[in-house]
Formats: C-alpha cells, sequence, structure tokens
C-alpha cells in the first residue's frame, strides 16, 4: 500500500485502556497500534449477518453502565417502555458504586432487537452491550425424538475498559 493511500486520524483513550490494548497486540504479535487496529476493523466490518432482519428470535441483551452518567439511567428506562414489545423481562444488579449490570430477556425481530443493542451501546457510560439471541421455530418442534435444536447464536461485542474512574458526586 502507498503511503499516500493511508489516511491518519487520532484517537482518544483512556489511559488504563490504551495500556491493556498495547499488551494485547504485543501478545498477539504486532509491531504497532495501527495494523492492530486495521485489523480490528476489517474484523468488525466483515461480520456475517446469518440472521434477516425479519427473523423471530429471543434471547439477551446484557448491559453494564455507569449510573452516574448524566441522564443515562432516565434514557435506558425511556427506551426500555419505547421497546415495551420487545422485552420480557429486566433483571438489575448493582455492581459497586459506580456500575449497574442489566440482563434484559427480549424478543421478536432480529432487526429490532439489534436496534434496541445499537441505541443502548452507543450512550456515553455504557461499557458493554451485548445481544445474544437464538431464532424461535414458528413451528413446533417435531416429537420424533430428535432433540436437536437449531440455536443461531449470534453476538455483538463492545467491550470498553470496565474501570472508568468515575467522580462519585455526593450533592
Ligand atoms: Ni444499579
Amino acid at each position: 500500500m502507498k503511503e499516500s493511500d493511508l489516511v491518519r486520524f487520532g484517537v482518544s483513550m483512556p489511559q488504563e485502556l490504551i495500556e491493556r490494548f498495547d499488551s494485547f497486540i504485543t501478545e498477539q504479535g504486532y509491531n504497532n497500534r495501527s495494523e492492530a487496529i486495521r485489523d480490528l476493523v476489517r474484523k468488525a466490518l466483515i461480520q456475517p449477518e446469518r440472521l434477516s432482519p425479519k427473523e423471530p428470535v429471543a434471547g439477551t441483551v446484557v448491559i453494564v453502565y455507569d449510573h452516574h452518567a448524566t441522564d443515562l439511567p432516565n434514557y435506558l428506562m425511556e427506551l426500555q417502555h419505547e421497546y415495551h414489545g420487545n422485552i420480557i423481562s429486566t433483571m438489575h444488579v448493582h455492581l459497586n458504586h459506580h456500575q449497574c449490570l442489566e440482563i434484559i430477556i427480549v424478543n421478536g425481530e432480529y432487526g429490532s432487537l439489534q436496534s434496541l443493542t445499537d441505541a443502548i451501546r452507543v450512550q456515553k457510560g455504557v461499557f458493554y452491550a451485548e445481544l445474544s439471541v437464538s431464532v424461535i421455530k414458528s413451528q413446533s418442534p417435531g416429537r420424533d425424538g430428535d432433540d436437536h435444536h437449531d440455536h443461531d447464536h449470534h453476538s455483538h461485542h463492545n467491550h470498553h475498559n470496565h474501570h472508568n474512574h468515575h467522580q462519585q458526586n455526593h450533592v
């Protein structure tokens, strides 16, 4: 590749995240961050989308977020009301002073669940948001002794640094 084909851009990351990234890419054998980031981007762009957006599925959205992030808890609440037709149940766990873990049990069309997960993931203060689903067969399974289910697991990862060093403000 010619030098002129390359576009340079700046990326801001927390110190601890970049340190972990550097040790990760050293372990992987990369010589520099650029090549490692190029590979990560390529991998993200070629994720096979085997499920059609209309496919009926059920599964979970697992999220970890900072409940001190401005407006985030309210936003997540509003969003879950907006998607009430897709949400069966939500379990909320207070992990520590800052972080909450939520497991949202969902069903419906794969595309809708992706939209919900994407809307959560892009919010500031969300460390992690992953959708994992299985295809729901439209017909009831046959009783021919074959207990083999056709599970189609599909997940999306966005793994941010868990240690956000969030300032706790006691008002
Ligand atoms: Ni909580």
